[in-house]
């Protein structure tokens, strides 16, 4: 059992070899981002999602991502999920607020719009070092927890189809 506190119970459902996931990662706090990268796509791998079904794409900041997210799922109708990774950390002046709640909300947006799931992998810090504890530090890593909450929406959108 990993003693790595996360902030959710991640159990991971088996059967995701037909997925197809897109994964978006801000380049902004780039070590923290590119943790929580390689935390979504082992989690994936893992699961039984081949790697051939992972579409990763970069964008310059967390604000990108729902834009990029609704870009990928025009731009290519075989994609089931979009996991969106970012990583913004307040400083001196209110851009945390405004780039923290437009990608919230935006990223929400898209999952509605499109009807697939799309993943709040962003993690919202006072300080790098509480984002370093949160990409594979003492406290977990939130790119795992949204590869798991993927899979997870996956299979309870599959359930949800008429057979
Ligand atoms: C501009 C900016 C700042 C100041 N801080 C962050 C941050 O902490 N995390 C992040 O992901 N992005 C940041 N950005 C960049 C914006 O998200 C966006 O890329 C630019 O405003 C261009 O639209």
């Amino acid at each position: 059992m990993d003693k790595k506190k996360n902030l959710s119970d991640i159990s991971i459902p088996t059967n995701n070899a037909n997925f197809k996931i897109g994964i978006i990662v801000s380049k902004w706090n780039e070590s923290v981002t590119n943790a929580l990268k390689e935390g979504a796509v082992q989690t994936l791998l893992e699961s039984g999602v081949p790697q051939n079904n992972l579409f990763v794409y970069d964008v310059p900041g967390s604000f990108e991502l729902p834009s990029a997210a609704a870009m990928l799922l025009d731009a290519n109708d075989e994609i089931n999920a979009v996991i969106c990774l970012g990583c913004i950390i307040q400083g001196e002046t209110r851009h945390f607020e405004f780039i923290a709640q437009a990608t919230a909300n935006g990223i929400a947006k898209v999952g509605i719009e499109y009807g697939v799931p799309v993943l709040f992998g962003v993690l919202t810090c006072d300080t790098a070092e509480q984002a370093e504890a949160r990409s594979g530090g003492t406290h977990g890593n939130k790119g795992v927890e949204a590869a798991a909450s993927c899979l997870q929406m996956l299979h309870t959108h599959k359930k949800m189809h008429r057979k």
